[in-house]
């Protein structure tokens, strides 16, 4: 991979000078969805498959950008001293928010560089491409520039300024920190009011993670996850003219149950509602799989997907027919929408020995139902971003 970028960037820039090679990993969350922006627990995992990088410093000002995925798009050409969104400038808006961020922050790049990345994470997937792209920009920025005293948690941090401020995705923490922290064969419980975390090994003797992917268009989910998120947001301002909390993510269920009647609104209600339920669920499904009890990890995964469907409304008949289908599939410990949902896709855990028959039958169902076909990928859980040569 890393030596036909190398190549590509060669043929696109010319030879020589001192070009450096990076890598930053897709991620996919175990358990703990829409909790991110509301003080809740995740539990995502980075993937060994993700975003390859390959750049060099240049003397001048220029910037250029250049993605083997829109190869058709060709090289895009900009510079230190346009650092403003561009509709026509596409994907490019991604690293080009991450380089704005850096300089926000006081972190300023004296010279311009070269670039081309390739990612062989499913695009649009909800593998969080985008959060790869900008995790791969910041530790690019790091290396070349030999900015110091930044960790990665501040980069992925810098990650979530830049998807929200530059790119307008009023996102939560949990991908860029996944990304930005990933452990090989660990995932990573966080706890998003104040990102302290754990790194929690995954054995799951003889199962693996499947990802199916919907091959839905996402188009609506931008403006849709901000929705949810105002919803949320209204929720926690009406319980807050009775209780002093913080965030969704302080109540238990039984202080939720307690205190859901101060929520005006009925639909803000169910939204709050998923949030703290899942918020604790995915505490209890981190406990159980540290007893290694994965029955009942994956029976909260499931119970995750229907609290998704029927309370906070973002699965959609492609995500839930992908879902119904794996439950009914021998080997299955557990399956879910993962991600924005609307679309994107959903994560099953699945025995070895029964992965084949479960993609071949899950395949078939959602062909049938669906009209067109999904994708499966079988992953192993990663490192975090990083250079590579
Ligand atoms: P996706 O759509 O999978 O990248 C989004 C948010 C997360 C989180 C999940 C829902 C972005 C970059 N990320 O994930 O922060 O809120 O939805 O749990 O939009
Ligand atoms: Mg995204």
């Amino acid at each position: 991979m890393e030596k036909q970028l190398l190549k590509k960037f060669q043929e696109l820039y010319g030879e020589g000078g001192d070009i450096r090679s990076y890598f930053s990993p897709g991620r996919v969350n175990l358990i703990g969805e829409h909790t991110d922006y509301n003080g809740g627990h995740v539990f995502p995992c980075a993937l060994t498959i993700g975003t390859y990088g390959v750049a060099r410093k240049r003397e001048d000002r220029k910037i250029r950008f250049y993605s083997e995925n829109f190869s058709r798009l060709g090289v895009f050409e900009t510079s230190l001293d346009d650092l403003v969104y561009r509709e026509e400038a596409n994907w490019t808006n991604y690293p080009k928010g991450v380089i704005w961020t850096f300089k926000e922050k006081g972190y300023v790049a004296d010279t311009g560089f070269d670039m081309v990345m390739y990612g062989n994470i499913p695009n649009g997937s909800g593998l969080s491409s985008s959060a790869s792209v900008e995790l791969l920009m910041g530790v690019i920025l790091v290396d070349l520039f030999g900015f110091e005293g930044l960790s990665m948690i501040d980069l992925a941090l810098y990650g979530q300024y830049a998807e929200n401020k530059f790119n307008g995705m009023n996102c939560g923490i949990m991908d860029q920190f996944a990304i930005a922290m990933g452990k090989e064969n660990h995932a990573i419980f966080l706890d998003t009011g104040n990102l302290h975390y754990e790194y929690a090994p995954i054995q799951m003797d003889g199962a693996k993670i499947v990802i199916a992917a919907s091959n839905k268009k996402r188009k609506l989910t931008d403006s849709k996850y901000n929705e949810r998120r105002a919803e949320c947001e209204e929720a926690l301002a009406d319980i807050q003219k009775h209780e002093n909390i913080q965030a969704l993510g302080e109540l238990t269920e039984e202080k939720f149950e307690e205190v859901k009647a101060f929520i005006a609104n009925p639909i803000c209600r169910k939204r709050a509602k998923h949030a703290v339920y899942e918020n604790q669920r995915t505490i209890q499904a981190v406990k159980a799989l540290k007893e290694n009890d994965l029955e009942t990890f994956g029976k909260l995964m499931n119970q995750s997907h229907i609290s998704l469907r029927d309370d906070y409304e973002v699965t959609g008949k492609e995500l839930d027919t992908l879902v119904e289908a794996a439950w009914k599939q021998d080997g299955v410990i557990g399956s879910r929408m993962t991600g924005a949902g609307f679309g994107g896709c959903t994560v099953s855990i699945v025995k070895e020995d029964k992965i084949d028959s479960f993609i071949q039958n899950v395949g078939e169902i959602y062909e049938k139902e669906i009209g067109y076909a999904a994708d499966f990928y079988v992953v192993e859980i990663g490192d975090g971003s990083r250079r590579i040569q």
